[in-house]
């Protein structure tokens, strides 16, 4: 029996249009097969079929109108029972929540009552008598607090420290429950979180470690002091790497695994400005050459080493663009949510690799370090480890003077609800925390501030002793039978392998959460007098001949004065131990790090069918380019090729965009799936969330957001898949709030799509200054391998996109795009002929007004204001007997990057008969001036002035947007069609070719006030 398919609860929308339809008769589908596809100005969602069988007929034809209950098609359904009608059925079965109003209010008084009698009956809390501590902390009661110590260790002893915990949580949770809302576990003492009997032992030959890492620090510092010898104008850091130089070498030597055929490798995010330290690891390993480390920072002559790591300048090395601070965190943790994502979603094996990021403790204050951290705990990312390098310094001095920059971070990662594991103490310190029986040295290691802490380091072992363990006289006994020197011997946690190896060997284990390695450590460590601890240490770049004997002999580096003096760089031979170890250890760990590769299989193309329905007319339809862009991706996701490997992006703005289609059709990305029925859960578009989800929804963060963006956008060489990201955002909070991202994203050679939508300062009317966008283009314009374009009609976007997808996944180009697309609705012509090539090149002609050939004039727009020249073109013609060529300009952009190239060459090549630019090829042969306009500054078309002949004058919405309707700004920012027409009469009659009158009389005519101020100053 034949089973009728109606339109869904589609939420507010009445009357909506079909505009395609998915099946015909005879066709069998599957149940949650698109049938039709509806459109209203606002959005456009596919229609699935509720069963599956064969179409036995259509109901609706494309253009008619439908609403709810509308039946579209009949079905000879394999099984009737609409999944909808289960629901409701099953929700029947399990319904005690729903009852009748009326019986709700009794049942929840009774209830009410009930609590309160239990609350009276308690009887009232007299205030307490007894004062438990002092405003200062100190003990009142130190035999009370002894017995309770007591207990304590009686049930660490017998049940053990998870007993012990859930204890003291109880009885925090007491606490909070009587009153005490002080935060008792923010923080924990300042010594370390291993305790050193739980600590897992290094495996490693510590002897050959040490040696090599003394190479790796004399190297690295060398290669900083010889550059600058060569070039003081050069720079570079030494001691950065200097209190590093642990931290990486125990990953390196044991944790981190490179990728090869069956294994992806863990990514490591390096600290930029310890590069220095991974080329020097790299020249001992082979993978540099020593002429390459002669030449640190000399990158154009020499094709020496990149200052920081680059991908763009060192691409089979570098994987992640780090150096502005605050990027690397974020970055790393939408990466390691990203392959959660790959994983979840089933395009990536669980490998249980992991995402390390190495920060700098100055570093933690960029918002962007912090920003994020709150998501990686909230998605579970225990694939993330961060190392926060807490050297107590930054570039001018401490990072906390007064304060410990330790225990704020612990509290804030901690509060985030992330493992925090402090590395502060080394193993020399051990023995004295165990003798330490009065709890003073604990005590006085949490009193002392950052600042002291340099101090001491950089004051010498007498020093310590005076005022460290000086304070109290107990600390001063503890450490009475140790010299001066071993007092100074007392080492830091990060500086410690053991301690480091404890520290990596729990964070890789930790389950469900994220980590944070809080590793206490000292700026220029070895560098002595010439940079240790002191607060010109992050400058210090060229070391004095006695420095760096001083620091020879400290790591032992087997040089004589005379190659110390030379700064020569040190390798030991490929048979000898240490080049054997280091090696050895790497082969172990499956592969070279850092190393950039891919072997990513390229997306097969789109069918050109995809695209078909977007390169004809839309009749009388009207819609906007975002709705074009909507359907675009619509259709994208009916090929099996490309459909996976998009990933739509968006910073909570999908209903603005009219994607909330997407939500229920592809899902909502969520790594726990979801727990609760949705609110809209009976409507077509509900918000579905799955763990098999595919849109990022990123909430409101557009630098989250991006760096999901970065993540997917470099999959093909980070996980070796091919991803489509399409970001979509309104484009004023794009690359204005994001820039440095996209900066570092055009370094990385991220693949993919940008999208500003609402974009244009007119164009996206109501909302005002600080959403109407009229610059981003020039934004877009100053990053290389960014290819923007600013379209009008959906054939012109369909071109754009088939390209890139052409070029980034066929041709394995490293660029992305950035298009802006509006939402003013309008109608769409058909493509017209033979205008691909001028898409894509930037311009290409749309439309001649010929028929009266007296006087003519070149329009050139772009975006919706190519609709104002269109319409000034046919004023002028109709009115004013002026002809004129009207130009559709895709990308100012693209026009002058040919433009500049062309001149180059020209000016390269004096002899030889110049090459004409595009535009000039374009607009040389073809009579009159130029006039271009856009919803863009000036600048941006501007930018093609210098490379055509003609006179030329550009309009465009420089000034601060404000609200009102488009008609109204278009005419305020004197880009509309009777600004156009005027300025055309005005341009012909400065070049002598009408009268000046016509132009007076337009401006009467359209009221244009010529007193009216620039926009600019308004
Ligand atoms: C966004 C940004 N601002 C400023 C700098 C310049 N800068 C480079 S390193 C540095 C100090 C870093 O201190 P910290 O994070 O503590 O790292 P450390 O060198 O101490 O390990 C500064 C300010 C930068 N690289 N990026
Ligand atoms: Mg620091």
């Amino acid at each position: 029996m034949a089973t009728e398919i109606s339109v869904p609860d589609i939420g507010d929308f009445e009357s909506v249009e079909i505009i395609e339809i998915l099946v015909k008769p005879g066709d069998t589908i599957n149940k949650n097969d698109p049938i039709v596809t509806l459109e209203s100005d606002k959005s456009s969602v596919e229609v699935p079929s509720p069963f599956a069988g064969k179409i036995s007929s259509l109901k609706v034809k494309i253009g008619d109108k439908v609403s709810k209950g509308n039946v579209l098609a009949l079905i000879e359904a394999e099984e009737t029972k609409p999944e909808q009608e289960s629901k409701e059925q099953k929700k029947e079965e399990t319904k005690p929540l729903k009852q009748k109003k009326e019986e709700i209010l009794p049942e929840t008084e009774k209830i009410i009552k009930q609590a309160e009698q239990t609350i009276v009956k308690k009887p009232g809390k007299e205030s307490p008598k007894k004062v438990y501590a002092r405003p200062n902390g100190s003990d009142i009661d130190p035999i009370e607090t002894k017995e309770w110590l007591d207990s304590l260790d009686a049930v660490m002893l017998k049940d053990g420290s998870d007993r012990a915990h859930y204890l003291l949580k109880k009885l925090i949770d007491e606490a909070y429950k009587e009153g005490s809302h002080r935060p008792l576990t923010r923080v924990t003492p300042y010594i370390n979180t291993i305790p050193p009997e739980a600590e897992v032992k290094s495996p490693g030959d510590q002897n050959i470690e040490r040696r090599i890492r003394s190479l790796i620090r004399w190297n690295a510092a060398a290669m900083v002091v010889k550059a600058n010898k060569k070039n003081p104008e050069l720079g570079g850091h030494i001691g950065t790497f200097a209190s590093a130089a642990t931290l990486y070498d125990v990953g390196m030597n044991h944790f981190w695994r490179g990728k090869n055929n069956k294994f992806g490798g863990d990514l490591i995010y390096f600290q930029g400005h310890s590069a220095p330290g991974m080329y020097a690891r790299a020249f001992l390993e082979g993978r540099i050459t020593e002429k390459q480390i002669a030449n640190f920072r000399q990158e154009v002559d020499v094709k020496g080493l990149s200052s920081y790591p680059h991908p763009w300048l060192m691409p089979k090395f570098w994987q992640f663009p780090i150096v502005s601070m605050g990027l690397g965190s974020i970055m790393s943790i939408y990466q390691a949510r990203f392959t959660k994502y790959l994983i979840n979603r089933g395009l990536l094996k669980d490998q249980d690799r992991k995402i390390w990021t190495f920060l700098g403790d100055g570093e933690m204050d960029e918002p962007e370090s912090l920003g994020a951290i709150g998501l990686a705990s909230r998605e579970k990312l225990d694939n993330l480890i961060f190392v926060i390098n807490c050297n107590l310094q930054r570039l001018d001095g401490p990072v906390r003077g007064n304060s410990k920059i330790i225990q704020e971070l612990e509290g804030i990662f901690r509060g985030a609800g992330w493992n925090v594991i402090k590395v502060i103490w080394g193993s020399y310190w051990d023995p004295l925390i165990a003798k330490d029986k009065s709890g003073l040295l604990i005590r006085r290691m949490n009193e002392c501030v950052d600042g002291e802490y340099q101090a001491f380091k950089a004051k010498g072992g007498a020093y310590v002793r005076e005022n460290f363990f000086g304070k109290y006289p107990e600390l001063k006994e503890l450490v009475s039978t140790m010299t001066d020197a071993d007092i100074w011997r007392l080492n830091r946690g990060g500086h410690d392998p053991h301690k480091v190896y404890a520290a990596y060997d729990a964070a890789v284990k930790t389950k469900g959460r994220p980590t944070v390695i809080l590793a206490k450590t000292i700026k220029g460590y070895g560098m002595g007098k010439s940079g240790e601890s002191i607060n010109i240490t992050h400058q210090q770049k060229k070391l004095g001949e006695e420095d760096l004997l001083y620091y020879r002999d400290r790591f032992d580096i087997p040089l004589t004065d005379k190659q110390v003096k030379n700064v020569e760089f040190y390798k030991p031979n490929e048979k000898s131990e240490e080049i054997k170890y280091i090696k050895e250890r790497r082969m172990r760990l499956g592969g070279n790090l850092p190393e950039r590769t891919s072997y990513a299989k390229p997306i097969k193309k789109p069918s050109k069918n995809i695209f078909e329905n977007m390169l004809k007319s839309s009749g009388s339809h009207e819609m906007s380019t975002t709705m074009a862009l909507v359907r675009l991706l619509t259709n994208l996701l009916r090929d099996k090729n490309i459909a996976p490997r998009l990933v739509p992006i968006i910073p909570d703005e999908a209903r603005t965009f009219g994607m909330e289609g997407f939500f229920q059709k592809i899902g909502i990305y969520a790594h726990e799936g979801q727990k609760y029925e949705p609110v809209d859960s009976e409507q077509l578009s509900f918000y579905r969330e799955d763990r098999k989800g595919q849109v990022l929804e990123e909430g409101i963060t557009e630098a989250g957001a991006m760096s999901s963006w970065i993540a997917a956008g470099t999959a093909y060489t980070n996980h070796d898949l091919e991803m489509i990201p399409i970001y979509i955002f309104y484009s004023m909070f794009g690359f204005q709030r994001v820039m440095d991202l996209a900066w570092a994203a055009g370094d990385a050679q991220t693949r993919g799509f940008l999208i500003g939508a609402t974009s244009g300062r007119t164009t996206l009317a109501g909302e005002g200054l600080q959403h109407q966008d009229g610059h981003s283009h020039v934004l877009a314009s100053t990053i290389p391998n960014c290819i923007s374009y600013d379209p009008t009609f959906s054939y012109e976007l369909a071109t754009i996109v088939q390209e890139g997808l052409r070029k980034m996944h066929d041709k394995q180009e490293n660029i992305f795009y950035y298009l802006t697309v509006m939402n003013e609705n309008y109608q769409h012509p058909q493509m017209p002929k033979d205008c691909e090539k001028g898409i894509l090149k930037g311009m290409y002609l749309f439309k001649e007004f010929n028929n009266r050939g007296k006087t003519k004039i070149q329009l050139l727009g772009c975006g919706t204001i190519l609709r104002e020249m269109i319409a000034a073109g046919e004023i002028l013609s109709k009115e004013y007997n002026i002809d004129s060529d009207v130009w559709s300009v895709t990308s100012f952009n693209e026009l002058r990057k040919d433009g500049m190239n062309i001149e180059r060459k020209n000016l390269l090549n004096p002899g030889q008969k110049p090459e004409k630019s595009y535009v000039e090829k374009c607009l040389g042969k073809r009579e009159g001036t130029i006039i271009a306009a856009s919803d863009y500054i000036r600048t941006f078309a501007d930018q093609i002035r210098p490379y055509i002949s003609k006179s030329f004058y550009s309009f465009g919405t420089d000034g601060y947007g404000r609200s009102d309707g488009r008609k109204k700004l278009r005419k305020f920012f004197e880009v509309d069609k009777e600004h156009i027409v005027t300025y055309a009469l005005s341009v012909l009659a400065k070049e002598q070719l009408i009268s000046s009158k016509y132009a007076e009389r337009a401006m009467k005519k359209y009221n244009i006030d010529k007193d009216k101020p620039i926009p600019t100053v308004l």
